[in-house]
């Protein structure tokens, strides 16, 4: 191919972010779109992992440093060209240097471009002020900030929280707390939220990776790594890959980045499912108290015992599906596979920062021995990925390995807001009626992206009303009722802290298509209709793990390992 401003070229991109990247220079109208499926791709975005564009080969190197390995421009033939080669490189370098590492993914940077915003370094240098530390894994860089207000607004307007504010210091408008109180002494719930808004890396989290990689390098060391329901919809999407080689691709992934043991945590969601579906059917036949609240969403749960005490005991008992996880492999794995719990070291990979959180609680430490050694966000397992440079070629997909090996469809429905609900109904209504579900086991009703949902279900001679709140604003018009006393109306209420559940996770790479989102939910749903099992107890594993461990649902050993109780 030849180079320079007449040159005429056409690039395939493969992988969504260099079509996204290729999408941005087009955008700009730095190349001309030649191709006929351009504007049918631009207009679903469903086209965009094999999307055509116009450009030349240098010039997409150029403005994609930092791909990921799987994503590549794949083949190019000519078409015209509006930019030389060194003004598209010039476009390229033209980070904000805000300090973060988003590079050409930064929302930032484009609108300045788009806006013909220059950066002018001897206007723009502004006094030094200390990196502010103090949350247990939230780091605030004012240095970095922009005063956009993004994370206010999400700490306000999506959670409820409101513990963030703008503040004056030192003659400038900074985010600070509400009160100047340590973040860590706030209300803050852990959600992360605030850091996924913000544009400019001012809000940060510390990554634990370089843990996780110094004890997959210890040889006496056996990493035991398991991974959340709702992480697979990311990698799907990173990777194209299709719903049924979503799952045995991570299991292949994380083998290549060095676990030596994998689990899908949906396993442990359906433990969740066989302990808390109990709790809620004793509740209802002995006069417990109601409404039952869902307690594996940490955000929720901190939000309750900082702002809502007076409901704890209506919070579930059970564990989160992440913390029932670390208790079985620490005690049942490590037991049946001999390892002493010093050459242990478990790793969950989740969509969520609040599960950092979580993991770090004392109550969760029995004898200072973390159930969960240390949490990685699925953008940091992507990290690891990148920094191992893996390439999808590399990986070779797996099953799950054994003693968890088999996970139901209601487990990975859980990922999504709704999924914990709908599980506990595929068991509630069996129970009940005595009779099993066979072909009814959609509870569409709660499934989608509103803040609240509800449904109502006939179950023999018993009536269960259902709510489904995700995003924690949502639920304060319920809980505020509830602590005067008023009962809201319902039974059982299923709260995730992100929008959408887990889908929509501080952890994740922040979204960048319309409709990413809704691809996500798909990918849950479509896996729990091919599943084998879709009720969580009927999975063998769960069943035989009771019969030789737990004995049964709700038993002191599973009271024990798998419930807690909640701090005012
Ligand atoms: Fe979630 Fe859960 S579904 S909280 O959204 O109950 O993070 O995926 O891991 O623990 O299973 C998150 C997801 C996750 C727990 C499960
Ligand atoms: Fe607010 Fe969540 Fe950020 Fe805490 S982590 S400051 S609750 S948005």
């Amino acid at each position: 191919c030849a180079t320079g401003p007449a040159t005429v070229i056409q690039a395939i991109a493969a992988g969504r972010r260099a079509a996204k990247a290729l999408d941005d220079f087009v955008m700009r109208g730095y190349v001309r779109p030649s191709h006929e499926d351009y504007s049918c791709s631009r207009g679903t975005n469903e086209e965009l992992p094999r999307a055509e564009f116009d450009d030349i080969p240098r010039l997409a190197r150029a403005v994609m440093p930092a791909l990921p390995p799987g994503d590549r421009i794949d083949s190019f033939i000519e078409v015209e060209l509006g930019l030389t080669e060194e003004q598209a490189r010039a476009e390229a370098a033209r980070c904000l240097e805000c300090g973060c590492s988003k590079q050409n993914h930064c929302a930032l940077r484009n609108e300045a471009t788009d806006h013909g915003v220059q950066f002018a370094p001897t206007l723009h240098v502004r006094p030094y002020t200390p990196i502010i530390e103090d949350h247990p894994f939230i780091v605030r860089d004012n240095n970095k900030c922009i005063s956009c207000g993004r994370c206010v607004a999400a700490c306000a307007e999506i959670e409820g929280v409101g513990v963030l504010a703008y503040q004056f210091s030192e003659g400038r408008l900074t985010v600070g707390t509400h009160n100047g109180l340590p973040l860590d002494q706030t209300d803050c719930v852990s959600c992360g939220q605030c850091v996924r808004a913000c544009p400019c890396g001012a809000l940060d989290y510390k990554r634990e990776r370089g843990d996780v990689f110094t004890a997959m390098n210890d040889p006496k060391k056996v990493v035991v790594g398991f991974v959340a329901p709702a992480v697979r919809t990311v990698i799907a999407s990173e990777y194209d890959l299709s719903v049924e080689e979503a799952s045995g691709f991570i299991a292949g992934l994380m083998r290549k980045v060095g676990f030596d043991k994998v689990f899908d945590f949906s396993f442990a969601a359906d433990l969740t499912i066989m302990e808390e579906t109990t709790e809620f059917l004793g509740r209802v036949t002995n006069g417990g108290t109601m409404p039952q609240f869902t307690s594996c969403c940490p955000g929720w749960v901190n939000l309750v015992e900082r702002r809502y005490p007076e409901l704890i005991p209506h919070l579930s008992s059970c564990k989160s599906p992440q913390q029932m996880m670390g208790a079985t492999v620490k005690n049942h794995f490590a037991q049946q596979a001999g390892i002493s719990l010093d050459d242990l070291y478990v790793v969950s990979i989740v969509p969520c920062l609040a599960k950092k959180y979580e993991a770090a609680r004392p109550e969760f430490a029995p004898e200072e021995i973390r159930d969960v050694d240390a949490v990685l966000t699925t953008t940091e397992f992507l990290e690891m990925v990148q920094m191992l440079r893996l390439e999808p070629k590399d990986v070779e997909p797996g099953a799950f390995d054994e003693p968890y090996k088999r996970v139901t469809g209601a487990g990975v429905l859980f990922g999504a807001s709704g999924g914990v609900a709908e599980a506990a109904l595929r068991m509630a209504v069996e129970k009940l009626t005595g009779t099993p579900l066979v072909d009814d086991l959609d509870f569409e009703e709660v499934r989608g992206f509103e803040g609240l949902k509800e449904a109502t279900i006939v179950a023999g001679e018993t009536t269960v009303k259902v709510a489904v709140i995700s995003g924690l604003n949502n639920v304060a018009p319920i809980a505020e009722r509830m602590k005067n006393g008023e009962h809201p109306g319902y039974d059982l209420i299923e709260v995730m802290a992100c929008p959408g559940g887990c889908i929509n996770g501080a952890g994740h790479p922040v979204p960048d298509r319309v409709g990413e989102m809704a691809a996500r939910q798909r990918v849950l749903v479509e896996i729990d209709k091919l599943s084998k099992y879709r009720k969580s107890q009927e999975n063998p594993d769960i069943l035989r793990l009771y019969d030789e461990y737990y004995g049964e649902p709700n038993s002191h050993v599973a009271h024990d390992l798998l419930h807690t109780t909640y701090a005012p």
